[in-house]
């Protein structure tokens, strides 16, 4: 297989909000990103992924762009964005910019021309439908709550937004709407950026006449993701936008795919290089949804470790040799791992933390670390609405005990807490100081109250800290071609408290094994006696016992 300088990579993500302030405001910037480039050196991280930070109005936290060739005013200047990149490059580590090309800003000049009138430039850039017996043109419902229609009267149609009325989607549909991606594409690549996460790329086609989607029984509206996920189009698009753009430099992409099956990933990841190099998918981030359908993933049931194996297992064998997995737990959309996976008392959080870091680290891939994972940073525990911020979460509230009356206050909020977006968005905990030296401002988001304990500064002064777990993960992953490109063999698929596999390359074996659990077990595997212990989160190997939360891997 020839190899490709993204299938070596891992990759740290950052929220630019909540990373590291640098001028008393209290809303992390570039050049507080800047400040903190060599602690990530010091974690060994290859690539930077930065969250969007193109001027925005904020509704959705920057995934609604008013600019996209415009740093947001809060987060610093052009200037303080080409010393970043220079600064990156300097120290041997790469950029991928968040590309929201799905939808724009309801503030994008665009948008602010299309909803004039039906004969202006813009008037297709954007997807406009008439009213249908005076009602939105379908049942589509918005994944940030109520219908995805809003109407306009000075065009008298109505125009599509997937998520928020602020985020109108793009007509993708419009060869003008594609060129002006493309171009602005092309801007941030002879800047000289390497890559890009794709937001909901797998969304931009939408199906032909736009038919109503299937509706839970009670819920208001239709399931969108069922009907406008991998839509009829999607890969002319990315195979025209490789060609056009992507093919003419040495970058890396991966695409936000929700609702996508490993099927499709194959033709979007395919190692030919025609379209993406990699995809998020969310099979293993949604195994817990709430038994009622019309609430969605708003729950507060464990995960059931046999799902999550053969989830992640149907991905490694899928892709493996014809397309390339993103491996991630944890993101800015997502609830912290130690705290959703495992556990995060106490007690237990460092070894299930370094747990979870093996387990996901060691599969075929490339690895995503979210800011704070290398710590064990953990869910905040949230008890009451006022606690959080994120639209997502405060829209879902507000339909379902406001609106519809369909489950109470406190229901919801026990379903809102281990799941809410923004468990992943509280500033990150640098130190013991006030706001763990995320700022000498107001914070804009209040911290986890845990940050005393856990910071990076203590994580840096313990050898057996997460951070220096995180670091050899990724030290053994860079010299290892059995880890990079081994197959993948799922053990004991229905085991519902050991996750257990190996990987093979070249002769070579892994065996890797986790107990999910706070119990000491006792499970056989097969291997020879020379086979020895290339990391664990125990000093010692205890053989065929399995102590809370252990996990090694055994080489041979
Ligand atoms: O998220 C895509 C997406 O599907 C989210 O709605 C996510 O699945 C949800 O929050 C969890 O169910 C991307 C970005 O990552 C997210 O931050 C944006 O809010 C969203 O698109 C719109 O741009
Ligand atoms: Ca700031």
């Amino acid at each position: 297989m020839t190899k490709r300088w993204f299938q070596d990579s891992v990759i740290y993500q950052v929220y630019p909000r909540s990373f590291q302030d640098s001028n008393h405001d209290g809303i992390g910037d570039l050049n507080g990103i800047k400040s903190r480039l060599d602690y990530l050196k010091k974690l060994g991280v290859d690539v930077l992924w930065l969250c969007p930070i193109y001027k925005s109005p904020d509704k959705d936290n920057g995934y609604d762009i008013a600019d996209y060739e415009a740093i947001q005013p809060a987060y610093g200047s052009m200037a303080d964005f080409d010393a970043l990149l220079a600064s990156l490059h300097e120290k041997g580590m790469k950029l991928l910019m968040d590309l929201v090309v799905n939808h724009t800003s309801d503030q994008h000049k665009w948008f602010q021309e299309s909803k004039k009138s039906k004969d202006n430039p813009y008037a297709d850039y954007y997807i406009w439908r008439d009213p249908v017996d005076g009602h939105a043109p379908n049942n589509w419902g918005s994944y940030f709550s109520g219908s995805t229609w809003t109407y306009v009267p000075e065009r008298g149609q109505y125009y599509l937004h997937l998520f928020a009325p602020g985020q109108p989607d793009l007509n993708w549909a419009n060869p003008d709407v594609r060129q002006s991606v493309y171009s602005l594409m092309r801007f941030w690549l002879d800047k000289g950026v390497d890559g890009f996460r794709m937001d909901v790329i797998n969304l931009i086609s939408k199906p032909d006449g736009l038919p109503d989607a299937p509706q839970a029984p009670g819920a208001e509206y239709g399931d969108v993701q069922a009907v406008v996920a991998d839509g009829p189009k999607l890969n002319d698009y990315l195979q025209e936008m490789n060609r056009e753009v992507l093919s003419k430099y040495d970058v890396m992409t991966v695409g936000e795919m929700p609702g996508s099956t490993p099927e499709d990933a194959i033709k979007y990841t395919n190692l030919d290089g025609s379209e993406l190099n990699m995809v998020f998918q969310f099979e293993h981030v949604s195994l817990s949804p709430n038994p009622d359908a019309r609430f969605g993933k708003w729950n507060d049931q464990p995960v059931k470790l046999p799902e999550l194996k053969q989830a992640l297992g149907r991905w490694q064998t899928a892709l493996d040799g014809k397309g390339w997995n993103s491996l991630y737990w944890n993101n800015h959309d997502q609830p912290r791992a130690v705290s959703r996976f495992a556990t995060d008392d106490e007690r237990y959080r460092v070894r299930t933390a370094k747990m979870l870091g093996t387990t996901l680290h060691l599969l075929q891939g490339s690895p995503y670390v979210y800011e704070g994972e290398e710590l064990g940073m953990t869910n905040v525990h949230y008890t009451s609405l006022d606690q959080y911020e994120d639209l997502e979460s405060l829209n879902a509230y507000h339909q379902f005990v406001d609106e519809e009356k369909a489950v109470s206050a406190d229901q919801m909020l026990r379903w809102l807490s281990p799941i809410s977006r923004d468990n992943a968005r509280t500033p990150m905990q640098w130190d013991d100081t006030a706001n763990a030296g995320f700022t000498d401002g107001k914070p804009w988001f209040a911290l986890n109250p845990n940050y005393p304990t856990i910071n990076a500064k203590a994580a840096l002064a313990d050898p057996d800290s997460v951070f220096y777990y995180y670091q050899k993960l990724i030290a053994i992953r860079h010299q290892s071609d059995l880890i990079k490109f081994g197959d993948f063999e799922l053990l004991d698929a229905d085991d519902a408290e050991v996750f257990a596999y190996r990987r093979h390359y070249n002769g070579q074996t892994l065996l890797v094994i986790s107990n999910f659990t706070s119990d000491t077990l006792n499970r056989h595997y097969d291997r020879p006696s020379e086979a020895k212990v290339l990391v664990g989160n125990y000093d010692d190997d205890a053989g065929e016992t399995l102590r809370p939360y252990e996990t090694k891997v055994y080489q041979y």
